[in-house]
This record gives C-alpha cells, sequence and structure tokens, in this order.
C-alpha cells in the first residue's frame, strides 16, 4: 500500500483529526517560509526580525518586513492544500487545527476551527494600553511614522516573536482536543520551532496516529507513523479525494 493510501485508511477509521501547519502550507500560494531560501529580505533571515530586541531596536525596520509580508499575502490566494483542509473540516465529527502560520490564508479558505498557535499579521496591538486593533497595510515600503494606537501607543504586530511565551489558553486548547484525537495530520513545518515542535512526540506517547506531509524529511519524520513526501497542494487533495 502506497504512503497515501495508508493515510486514507487511518483516516477512514478516525472520528476527530487534528491538523498541524506550518509555513509549507503557504509556500504554494507564494509566501515565503521561515528557513527557506525565499525567507530572507533585504538579506535579514526571518529569526533575526521576529523578535522583541529586533523591534525594540529598529520597530521601523520590523514595520516594514511585516508590511511587505502583508502586500505579498494580501496579493495570494489559498491553494489546494488549504481548500483541502477546509474539505477535511467538512468530513470530520471533531477537527482541529493548529497553525504556527500568521497569514490568514486558513480563514480565507474557509476551514472555521482554527487556533492560531503564532497570532495573526493583520492584527496589531498596543505597547500602552494592550489594545488590540486590526491592523492593515495601506501602502508598501519605507514606514513614514509608525503605527501608533488612539491612547498614542507604539503598536506591534500581534504575533508571537522568538523568546516570547505562547498564549496558554490556545496552548491549552490545542492539547486538550489532541489528546483526545485519533490522527494529527501535520503539514508544511520544519518541526524545529518550540513548543510546537513537541506536538509530534505529545501524539506519539499517546498512540494517537501521527501523519506527515513536507517536500523534505524533517525531524519529526522518524517519529511519526507516516511520512508521505511531496507538496501539500498536491498530497492533501489526493489524500482527500480518496476519503469521499
Ligand atoms: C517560547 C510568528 C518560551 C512571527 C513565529 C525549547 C523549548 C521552548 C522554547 C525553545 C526551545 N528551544 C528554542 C526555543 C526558543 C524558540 C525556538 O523554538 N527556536 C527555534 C528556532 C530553535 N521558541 C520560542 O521562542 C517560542 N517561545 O518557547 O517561549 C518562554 C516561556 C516563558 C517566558 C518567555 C519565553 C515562540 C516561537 C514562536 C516564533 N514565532 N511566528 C512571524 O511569523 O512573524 S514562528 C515562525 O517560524 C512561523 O510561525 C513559522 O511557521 C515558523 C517556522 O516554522 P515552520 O512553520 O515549520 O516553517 P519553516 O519555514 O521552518 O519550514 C517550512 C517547512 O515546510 C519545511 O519543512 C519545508 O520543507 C516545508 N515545505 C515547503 N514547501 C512545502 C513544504 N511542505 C509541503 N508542501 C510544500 N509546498
Ligand atoms: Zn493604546
Amino acid at each position: 500500500m502506497s504512503a497515501i493510501e495508508d493515510c486514507q485508511s487511518v483516516l477512514k477509521s478516525a472520528h476527530s483529526l487534528f491538523v498541524l501547519t506550518g509555513a509549507g502550507i503557504s509556500a504554494e500560494s507564494g509566501i515565503p517560509t521561515f528557513r527557506g531560501k525565499d525567507g530572507l529580505w533585504k538579506n535579514f533571515s526571518a529569526y533575526d526580525l521576529a523578535t522583541p530586541e529586533a523591534f525594540q531596536r529598529n520597530p521601523e525596520l520590523v514595520w516594514e518586513w511585516y508590511h511587505w509580508r502583508q502586500s505579498i499575502i494580501l496579493k495570494a490566494r489559498p491553494n489546494r492544500a488549504h481548500l483541502a483542509i477546509t474539505e477535511l473540516e467538512a468530513i470530520f465529527e471533531k477537527f482541529l487545527l493548529l497553525t504556527q502560520n500568521v497569514d490568514n490564508l486558513h480563514q480565507r479558505a474557509g476551514t472555521k476551527n482554527i487556533l492560531e498557535i503564532h497570532g495573526n499579521i493583520f492584527r496589531a496591538r498596543c505597547l500602552e494600553c494592550n489594545k488590540i486593533i486590526n491592523h492593515q497595510i495601506e501602502s508598501e515600503g519605507e514606514i513614514d511614522n509608525l503605527p501608533r494606537c488612539e491612547c498614542g501607543g507604539l503598536l506591534r504586530p500581534d504575533v508571537v516573536w522568538f523568546g516570547e511565551p505562547i498564549d496558554q489558553d490556545v496552548w491549552q486548547s490545542a492539547c486538550c482536543f489532541l489528546e483526545q484525537a485519533d490522527v494529527a495530520l501535520i503539514c508544511g513545518t520544519s518541526g524545529v520551532v518550540w513548543p510546537v515542535a513537541g506536538i509530534p512526540e505529545f501524539a506519539r506517547q499517546r498512540r494517537i496516529k501521527t501523519i506527515e506531509v513536507n517536500l523534505e524529511p524533517t525531524p519529526i519524520s522518524n517519529i511519526v507513523d507516516i511520512s508521505i513526501p511531496g507538496k501539500a497542494g498536491e498530497v492533501l487533495p489526493r489524500i482527500v479525494e480518496g476519503l469521499k
């Protein structure tokens, strides 16, 4: 049996599906990943910019990066992988999507039950009063003046930077759902960003069936039950086809 057929037979006997996605699921929409060569911007790595220190040091540069990313995302569309996940949500009685992505493409693809563990690039948070607002660029390019809250406070992107704690309520909800899931489908993540990187092992220890879809082998490829090499935009629709 092929890995995809294996995966389909596991999913056919499942009632509760937990899906975890990373930057790779948006790659076919043209969104740069964090680790791929396309993850560079003005010779900065995402890891250099997605930190509180970078924002402290140069908020203009960090806002320019987020606005550049917003401009790419606004021109992009959900790809067949996002749409296949929305179809999976309709098939399973119990479904949760935990995404590391901040690009809002799962929402635009129509998936409903989503937890965004690293926040959302189209929201901003005030450093003074902690108010959270929707924030979308008017124009690309150099920042004239830093985005400010009505209270006058400086706004920052409402995302979780490296070195910042993730939202414990979100994390607890994800782990509670995962604990009762029959299958964890892990797509397009390099499996190196913690604490999300711990999810495959968490599932394995609880005898939850784990399936990985990724272009290349990752640190979790040896942990999961089924590892399917390939593009998420090609593999996921094939998996869903076999479930209908
Ligand atoms: C925290 C928002 C603690 C910002 C992001 C051990 C335990 C705990 C923490 C750590 C630890 N070790 C190290 C840490 C610190 C750090 C960490 O994990 N560092 C790594 C680099 C080693 N973790 C943290 O800082 C986390 N916080 O633990 O806090 C704490 C507690 C209390 C008090 C204070 C602190 C917070 C991490 C969150 C960082 N923020 N995003 C933004 O987006 O701007 S993470 C960011 O990286 C994105 O969300 C992105 O999703 C993620 C990168 O991971 P991936 O999604 O996997 O993407 P990547 O590019 O890496 O890989 C893409 C994959 O797709 C590849 O495998 C590729 O092969 C594949 N692919 C490509 N194309 C396709 C494809 N697959 C299928 N189809 C395709 N077409
Ligand atoms: Zn404010």
